[in-house]
């Protein structure tokens, strides 16, 4: 077990008064982040009808309503605990561009029993939707949630209106909203009602999400890592601008071999990419100790496998069974990175896995490029934007120059006065002093069949943060790999887990989490069953995710099917 730290250390060290100085007394000249005391529970203080009056100073900021929600109430699929349902909305406004409404709609919800603890929560896409305030932000979503857990959540549509599709683009305001400035608005607001709700602010702060609601985690643990004691980032679309046009990168090139024009996934069908699947199980399976079906080892299959090599190139015509000559060179760049005219990568690889036969990669792979990446490069992030009357997103994306969508979205002029690149993505996203030297702690995994937001973008800015800390960042932020798993979930894979437990034990109790462990989600999953899974696989198969660059691996004897016959090395 590991000691609990004095309170009164642990109140100075988060005052900076011990701060870097502390060294460890066992020989390692490692120096000690500060440890941040726990939180303790508090109760609601009267009633939620109540607590409107008393929020009616928050400045720039509309109350709707306070609801008592009573304890079973199904939110966001769970049964949920007695609690309060504050709605409001903030800096109401009219577009100066568009004539549009625009606000930031938000919703908390305050448990009664409450843990001490704040969790804002990112949401994903385009945002435009008050997702329920459940903090749902671990991996196979569905056992358990912040809200249940004792949180006080806050969620929000970051400043526009899901009606207005990605049109709110036109409002520079709305931009940034989006971008970073309404998690900034919105932090200080949800302290202030948690201490007006509870007689004090919350004792420590969390922040997650995935896809989007990752980006949103990693922008504010840049920017506000003096707000938030902890960040869980999930599938962290971190650089979406770029992300997205090389979706549509991918999509210029499918379209090269799409047998109907109409249809991208004729380019590269499901049974082709089960094929390519198994392929890379072939030669990459066993590399961790175990044939399984989950290439641990991703790094070592990085350079065992390859597409032209072992995949075979079809003799006659396509039968799902093979690839064409002409699929493999058009295929390929998508895997080893999208590249402007001359050459030039300019977002990430994506390694091939064995979860690219999994159920969300034809969604994102062939629809999404045309019916979301267009509308975000054309009209959020685009400098000027396109207009909107006129825009055709399939046409757009066919069409579309990618060295001059690079351009606009790292553009200003005089009406949008901040690039995309600056709003959307984390000021020098490796640099996290703020945030380690407070004592505060970053968790993030990231599937390894994820086809939107890659792996290996995330990867390499993990590698950055380790190279920016002297090569090791592993006391203060860890990354967690998920073999199989597509965006966000699903996919061959061990998608459900608790990252959320390990990184308030991480953050209050100092236990660093050498390993979570993850279940598949088999018949009789209570979170719901996961279709991806093998057929041979246990329904309860788990597994150990471990911090890279460690790798799961075989120890040699015990179930296959248990995490306990597995370590990270
Ligand atoms: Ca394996």
């Amino acid at each position: 077990m590991h000691p609990t730290p004095s309170r009164v250390a642990a109140a100075l060290a988060v005052g900076g008064l011990l701060g870097f100085a502390g060294c460890g007394g066992d020989g390692d000249d490692t120096p000690r982040l500060p440890q941040l005391s726990p939180a303790s529970t508090g109760a609601f203080s009267g009633t939620c009808a109540a607590l409107a009056a008393k929020l009616t100073t928050l400045a720039n900021t509309t109350i709707s309503a306070t609801t008592d929600v009573a304890a079973g109430t199904v939110v966001g699929g769970l049964p949920a605990p007695a609690h309060c349902l504050v709605t409001g909305a903030m800096n109401a406004r009219t577009g100066a561009v568009d004539g549009n409404a625009y606000a930031i709609q938000f919703e908390m919800r305050l448990p009664l029993a409450w843990n001490g603890r704040f969790f804002h929560q990112g949401n994903g896409g385009i945002d435009g939707s008050v997702v329920p305030a459940t903090g749902a932000v671990n991996g196979g979503w569905g056992l358990s949630n912040a809200l249940v857990m004792g949180f006080a959540v806050l969620s929000s549509d970051a400043g526009h209106a899901g009606s207005l599709g990605p049109n709110f683009g036109i409002d520079p305001q709305a931009r940034l909203d989006y971008g970073y400035q309404a998690v900034g608005t919105l932090t200080p607001m949800a302290k202030s009602v948690i201490q007006s709700a509870y007689g004090r602010g919350p004792d420590r702060s969390y922040f997650g999400g995935c896809s989007n609601g990752g980006r949103h985690t990693f922008v504010a643990a840049a920017r506000y890592a003096d707000q938030y004691d902890g960040f869980l980032a999930g599938a962290p679309g971190f650089r979406l601008p770029l992300a997205a046009i090389a979706n549509i990168f991918g999509a210029q090139r499918y379209a090269q071999v799409a047998t109907n024009p109409a249809d991208l996934s004729t380019a590269f069908t499901a049974a082709e990419r089960t094929t390519v699947a198994n392929a890379v199980l072939a030669k990459c399976d066993a590399l961790d100790g175990a044939t399984d079906g989950l290439v641990q080892d991703v790094e070592a299959c990085r350079t065992r496998f390859s597409l032209a090599a072992d995949v075979p190139t079809c003799a006659g015509a396509r039968d799902g069974t093979c690839l064409s000559a002409a699929q493999k060179t058009a295929i390929a760049p998508i895997f080893s990175g999208a590249t402007t005219s001359t050459g030039a990568p300019f977002y990430a690889s994506f390694p091939y896995d064995s979860g690219l036969r999994g159920g969300d990669v034809g969604f994102w792979e062939f629809i999404a490029p045309v019916a979301l990446d267009t509308g975000g490069v054309g009209i959020i992030w685009g400098v000027p934007p396109e207009n909107p009357a006129t825009f055709n997103g399939p046409a757009y994306a066919l069409g579309l120059d990618i060295d001059a969508a690079i351009a606009r979205v790292n553009a200003t002029n005089a009406t949008y006065t901040e690039s995309a690149m600056s709003f959307m993505t984390p000021p020098n996203p490796t640099q996290l002093s703020t945030l380690k030297n407070r004592g505060a702690k970053m968790m993030v995994y990231h599937g390894v069949s994820d086809s939107i937001f890659s792996v290996d973008d995330t990867k390499a800015w993990y590698d950055g943060v380790r190279t920016a800390n002297g090569g090791d960042a592993s006391n203060f932020a860890r990354f967690y790999r998920v073999p199989g798993m597509n965006h966000c979930s699903g996919g061959p894979s061990t998608d459900q887990f608790d990252m959320l437990t390990a990184l308030v034990a991480w953050v209050e109790q100092g236990t660093a989490p050498e390993q979570v462990v993850a279940s598949a989600r088999g018949a009789g999953n209570a979170a719901g069953v996961n279709p991806d899974l093998p057929a041979d696989w246990s329904a309860t198969r788990t597994r150990p995710l471990c911090p890279y660059p460690k790798v799961a691996r075989y120890s040699g004897s015990g179930s296959i099917e248990s995490a306990a016959s597995f370590s990270c090395q």
